[in-house]
């Protein structure tokens, strides 16, 4: 494979190094722990926490990575939510192969432009070339639209909607980070046509509304909704809809994930047209929308701590984990018996519930294995706990401690697990509004911006002005850039200036530096 090798050295966690980041002292007891904090090393904790919550293995090729089943299973969960909501919607999987013939990529050359150089080419087999190199897709539009074009004939083959579960190639060589940017990754992309421009805009919001679900209701991430600008979105379409993250540890905003209305543009190079009901040769309106392993790193950074992750119950395979705390004289046969029948009671509530019975690790050090992994709830039994009939619970958010009796286990697990739900999405918006500042002025902007803000201005929405922002704010930490007009627009008073360039005001816009 052709692609040359990432220049700069990737930072790979190494186990209780010093220098970089101020170390933490680990643990003596149990040997866990991290040795970076969130606050003060936010990069290298990020790499090590994905390691030891056992979500990634490093791979020896650079911006690869090994997607554990811990975070595998994340990935899952989201899936069956959204495959379930899009097939409701009358959308259908299909797959299409991962190899892009050269003569196809070149149909989309003024789109494929700016990312031709992170196509990565197959270029042999064995020993010998091959007689044409083969993409390997980025993203499938040219795999797909010449099938839609083949087909789409009449109005009765409209709408035509699929989606695909696949992984894409893009070889990056700027800053890998496991699931926030990767060269191969998983997404769902989906490629819709449509007979009319409305059904194409109502779809492009429905699904923008699952995309905000995914982050709010299973991630437990605020999100915004808005428009991207004409320099950010996606240049082959009409215009990109996004929800927007943000992490506050290092003031970025981030796209969670985007949903494209393409207009004809594709449909005129790729001749996808169609007989309307008048007889009359018409093109399809396209969509194209994608969520990808991002979301993942996203959860990591926004809700993980110093003790390891944090997973909001929906999306975590093991919900509550319960730990038998044997005692020298107890009785040990009961506390393992209490243990299997508060994992039965639960699972057959339909709770994802475990139970750690390995002989060979201390309860303390099985309290901070969990943690790491940042399971919602832990649950020990101990030789009190069995004399009162009645377990302890331990919140992975917030530490606090529950004593639950076993008669109403069912009940108060469930409700103490919805409010670990609800806390982590209330945390994160209040840290996430926190970090939101809006500006009126130049002068505003550029101290908003020093301080990491995620930034509200009035803009002129002209493309001009959005090159002349990151212009005059480039530097070491990159620039600054507009990540979306939200949906949601405050109103505009009469006479507010553009905070960049004193013209009338179109929009409000969000701004920050991003990923
Ligand atoms: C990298 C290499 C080649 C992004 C690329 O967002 C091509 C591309 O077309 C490329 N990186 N894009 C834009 C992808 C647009 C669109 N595709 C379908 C989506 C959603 C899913």
């Amino acid at each position: 494979m052709a692609g040359g090798d990432n220049k700069k050295a990737e930072k790979k966690p190494k186990a209780n190094v010093s220098g970089g980041g101020k170390k933490k002292e680990v643990k003596k007891e149990t040997g866990l722990g991290l040795s970076f904090k969130k606050d003060e090393n936010f990069g290298e904790w990020y790499s090590e926490v994905v390691v030891s919550g056992e979500m990634i293995e490093y791979y020896d090729i650079s911006g690869c990575y090994i997607i554990r089943p811990w975070a595998m299973s994340i990935w899952e969960i989201m899936q069956t939510f959204f495959d379930a909501e899009i097939k409701k919607m009358k959308i259908k999987n299909c797959y299409f192969p991962l190899f892009v013939s050269p003569g196809v990529l070149e149909k989309e050359k003024d789109h494929i432009e700016g990312f031709a150089p992170e196509v990565a080419w197959v270029t042999k087999s064995g020993q010998s070339d091959l007689e044409v190199p083969i993409a390997i897709r980025p993203t499938s539009e040219t795999v797909m639209y010449p099938y839609y074009s083949k087909w789409i004939r009449g109005h009765r083959d409209l709408p035509l909607k699929l989606n695909q579960w696949c992984n894409v190639v893009r070889w990056e060589f700027s800053n890998p980070t496991p699931f926030i940017r990767s060269r191969e990754f998983l997404w769902q992309e989906g490629h819709t046509a449509f007979a009319t421009k409305s059904e194409a805009d109502t779809e492009v919001l429905d699904i923008l509304e699952l995309y905000r679900r995914i982050y709010e209701e299973f991630m437990a991430i605020p999100v915004i909704k808005g428009k991207k600008s004409e320099l950010e979105k996606f240049a082959g379409g009409l215009y990109t809809t996004t929800v927007e993250a943000f992490v506050p540890n290092t003031g970025r905003g981030i796209q969670g994930a985007t949903s494209h209305c393409l207009g004809q543009n594709f449909s005129n190079m790729f001749d996808i047209t169609f007989e309307n009901e008048k007889g009359e040769k018409a093109k399809a309106w396209q969509n194209s929308w994608a969520y990808t392993t991002r979301t993942i790193g996203v959860m990591v950074m926004v809700h993980g701590d110093d003790k390891g992750l944090v997973l909001p119950p929906k999306v975590a395979s093991v919900q509550v984990i319960v730990i038998p705390v044997p005692y020298k004289d107890a009785d040990t046969q009961g506390i393992f018996d209490a243990c299997n029948a508060t994992v039965e009671t639960l699972s057959e509530a339909g709770i994802r519930a475990e139970a750690d019975f390995r002989d060979n690790y201390s309860p303390g050090w099985k309290y901070s294995h969990w943690e790491m992994k940042g399971v919602p709830l832990r649950i020990e039994i101990g030789p009190k706990d069995l004399a009162n009939n009645q377990v302890r619970a331990v919140r992975r958010d917030s530490g606090a401690k529950i004593d639950l009796p076993r008669a109403s286990l069912v009940e108060q697990v469930k409700e103490i697990l919805d409010k670990i739900q609800e806390s982590l999405f209330e945390v994160a918006k209040q840290r996430r509004d926190a970090c939101i500042q809006t500006v009126k002025t130049w002068d505003e902007f550029v101290e908003a911006l020093g301080q990491r803000k995620m930034i509200l201005a009035p803009w002129c929405d002209e493309v001009e002005v959005e090159k002349d922002v990151k212009a005059r704010t480039k530097g070491e930490m990159g620039a600054a850039k507009s990540l979306c007009s939200p949906m949601e627009q405050p109103e505009i008073p009469e006479g507010t200036i553009c905070f960049a360039s004193g013209k009338p005001a179109k929009k409000w816009t969000y701004w920050g530096r991003s990923y």
